[in-house]
């Protein structure tokens, strides 16, 4: 199936991204947009584009039947769904196929599995994948929890099958508070996700996130790309990634991936994908899959020197991969600072006019992007306006690095998060690597003693 033609189905910086990719390999674009988004960058940039809305994204970004008709109009061969809005949605992908066009992600089926996180696990056990130790399944009754967290022992936590991403999930520190995270897990995931489905973990206290990016051809080809740590969050905001971990060796690499690929080339698996783990004193244990490319994805093209978007492209054309795990190596260490039009200090939304924008650049410097002077940051879609990647030869380097380009970036008009960045680099246990899931959260409080 050659792919002539790809709409891209969002906005931002990774409908730029995506278009990038296409006109590299002389595939012409669609955008669509909202109302908000007529003098967007992607839509500047595109061959073609189409308005499918207002701004709210449920009439516009999330608008199945408006997307589609653009496709159709257009001539499209493929859409490429980005990160968020349908970019998981079976139902969506599955309508994309029904209606003769190319779904640029995995199949319905593998989307719908990993959306349930439950039988996302269920899959990755029987398949030989660490998970966390837990229940089997949905949990069926308050007297099972019981059983189960007596089993894997306290602290544990109650998480919503339909969840994901943080959402509904309670800690028990013990028995007495079991009922209440129970009651009010499955109370929010029925009112959250209409699934009152939850199932137990043993909490773990001070993991880091590690995940590992993965790719598929239709061939039975499955190789990785090696892990990012992502342990850099607030509020289930990722803040910094980067790859590798700083406390991973190749020999754990290689073997999380031999596993990881074998499982998902047993699955059937097709096109990019990432495991979620948590690692904690030397082990993995897997928690979800993302079945679409994300945001960090730089960092893991920087290290291994290929473009994932154009790896997609291909095996979605159904192409074979043209090389096997032994030919993808790791260079150096990157790291990316996702920057926000938000205050530094308190998270408030900042959207609004750019006056002046200028990016850094030198060697090892990618800043992916859809900001201009002049530009106005809508205030309904989410704060991620620029993403700053380096490569370094090593960990020092890259740090060296975004902090002179964290400094030579400039962003005026609005507030952006650049300030905390430039802190976060500077900070002595960051540049050790000598982090968890809960660092920056104490950090940033740290900054703020007053709030
Ligand atoms: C956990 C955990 C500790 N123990 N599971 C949060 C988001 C979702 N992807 C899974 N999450 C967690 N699951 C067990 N068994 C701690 C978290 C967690 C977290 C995970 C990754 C990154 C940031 C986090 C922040 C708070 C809690």
């Amino acid at each position: 199936m050659k792919i002539g033609k790809v709409l891209i189905a969002n906005r931002g910086e990774i409908a730029l991204r995506i278009h990038r990719a296409c006109q590299e390999m002389g595939i012409r674009t669609v955008a669509v947009h909202s109302t908000a988004d007529a003098a967007a960058m992607h839509v500047r940039l595109a061959d073609e584009s189409v308005c499918i809305g207002p701004p709210p994204a449920r009439e516009s970004y999330l608008n199945v039947a408006a997307i589609l008709s653009a496709a159709a109009i257009t001539g499209a061969d493929a859409i490429h769904p980005g990160y968020g809005f349908l970019s998981e949605n079976a139902n969506f992908a599955e309508m994309v196929e029904a209606h003769g066009f190319v779904f640029i992600g995995p199949r319905p089926e593998h989307i719908r599995m990993m959306g349930d996180k439950i039988a996302a696990k269920d899959a990755m056990r029987r398949l030989g994948v660490p998970l966390v130790p837990g229940s089997l399944g949905a949990l069926a009754s308050l007297e099972e929890a019981r059983q189960v967290a007596a089993e894997v022992m306290y602290p544990v936590l109650i998480k919503a099958a339909a969840g994901g991403g943080g959402r509904g999930m309670k800690v028990a520190q013990d028995e007495s508070g079991l009922e209440e995270a129970w009651r009010v897990a499955r109370t929010e995931a029925k009112a959250a996700f209409g699934d009152d489905a939850v199932y137990l973990e043993k909490y773990l206290d001070r993991p880091r996130h590690i995940e590992l990016q993965v790719l598929a051809d239709t061939h039975g080809h499955v190789v990785h790309f090696g892990e990012r740590d992502c342990s850099l969050q607030r509020r289930h905001q990722k803040l910094v990634e980067e790859a590798g971990s700083p406390v991973l060796d190749a020999a754990q690499r290689d073997a999380l991936g031999a596993q990881v690929t074998r499982a998902l080339k047993q699955l059937g698996y097709r096109n990019a994908g990432t495991l979620e783990f948590l690692w904690q004193d030397g082990q993995f244990a897997f928690i979800e899959m993302n079945t679409r490319l994300q945001v960090e994805h730089p960092v893991t093209e920087m290290v291994c020197g290929i473009d994932l978007v154009k790896e997609q492209l291909r095996v979605a054309a159904g192409e074979r991969l043209g090389y096997g795990q032994s030919e993808i190596r790791f260079q150096g260490h990157a790291i990316e600072c996702r920057i926000t039009a938000e205050n530094p200090d308190t998270f408030l939304p900042s959207p609004g006019r750019v006056t002046t924008y200028h990016a850094p650049g030198g060697l090892g410097v990618r800043v992916d992007s859809a900001l201009y002077s002049g530009y106005a940051v809508p205030p309904h879609y989410d704060s991620l306006i620029a993403k700053l990647v380096v490569h370094g030869g090593t960990r020092a380097e890259a740090i060296a690095r975004l902090r002179r380009s964290l400094a030579e970036m400039v962003v005026d008009g609005i507030e952006t998060t650049l300030p905390l960045h430039l802190a976060i680099m500077e900070d002595p246990e960051f540049q050790a690597g000598d982090y968890t899931i809960h660092w920056l959260e104490q950090f940033v409080a740290r900054r703020n003693p007053a709030r």
